[in-house]
């Protein structure tokens, strides 16, 4: 059986979703990062690097980063649809957003999140957060710009877990001047994956909710 160890709303949210989708069995394990729960000794044994998600499988295995275990289970349980297979045409533009979404979105949001991990002293941490909410804007600008000739998904007709993960990263704009859901497109894919039961029950369960 899976563990995922996770904190509500984190990078958990995606891979929580595809344990959803799967139909699996698996026990979630909370990590508390508002409590600094991910700095337990404990929790440290199972990621030294203090971040959440964590994945246990084949009992007692450890994977970290949400876009590699969305990913890893997906492709081992094949039937949900939410990736498309090597080959197929849809495989570079999926690898591409999930890339770019994890890499460079994520990133820019934990510089809004947590200036303090950039840069010290409140005035150069606010316009860290400044900075980071523009380029944030940029970026979802360019999204919606995509999924306007291109959409209604990332890779065009299909929705797979490159619409969660952007889903999931809208939801840390919510409380930005400008939240990547006021773009009309991005607000759209918000809502197709919150129709899908799958991202529903993943919210209630992590106690959430996703402003669209
Ligand atoms: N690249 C990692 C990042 C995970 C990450 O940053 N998780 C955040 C929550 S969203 C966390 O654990 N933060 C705790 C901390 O920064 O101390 C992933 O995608 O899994």
């Amino acid at each position: 059986m899976y563990k995922l160890y996770w904190s509500p709303g984190s990078a958990n949210m995606t891979p929580h979703a595809i344990l959803e989708e799967i139909g699996v069995p698996y026990e979630l394990i909370k990590i508390d990062t508002s409590k600094g729960e991910q700095r337990n000794p404990d929790y440290l044994k199972v990621n030294p690097h203090a971040r959440v998600p964590t994945l246990v499988y084949d009992g007692g295995k450890l994977m970290y980063e949400a876009a590699a275990i969305s990913l890893f289970l997906i492709e081992r349980h094949p039937g949900t649809g939410l990736a498309p297979e090597p080959g197929h045409a849809d495989r570079a533009p999926f690898l591409q957003w999930l890339a770019y979404l994890t890499n460079t979105v994520q990133e820019a949001c934990m510089h809004w999140w947590h200036p303090e991990n950039f840069v010290a002293g409140e005035d150069h941490q606010a316009a860290v957060k400044r900075t980071t909410e523009a380029r944030l804007a940029k970026m979802f600008g360019l999204i919606d710009a995509h999924l306007a000739q291109s959409g209604p998904y990332l890779c065009g007709n299909t929705f797979y877990a490159c619409d969660y993960y952007c889903a999931m990263l809208a939801r840390w704009t919510r409380a930005m001047t400008a939240p990547a859901h006021t773009h009309p497109r991005v607000r759209d894919l918000v809502r197709a994956a919150m129709a899908r039961p799958a991202y529903a029950r993943m919210l209630e369960m992590e106690g959430i909710a996703q402003p669209s």
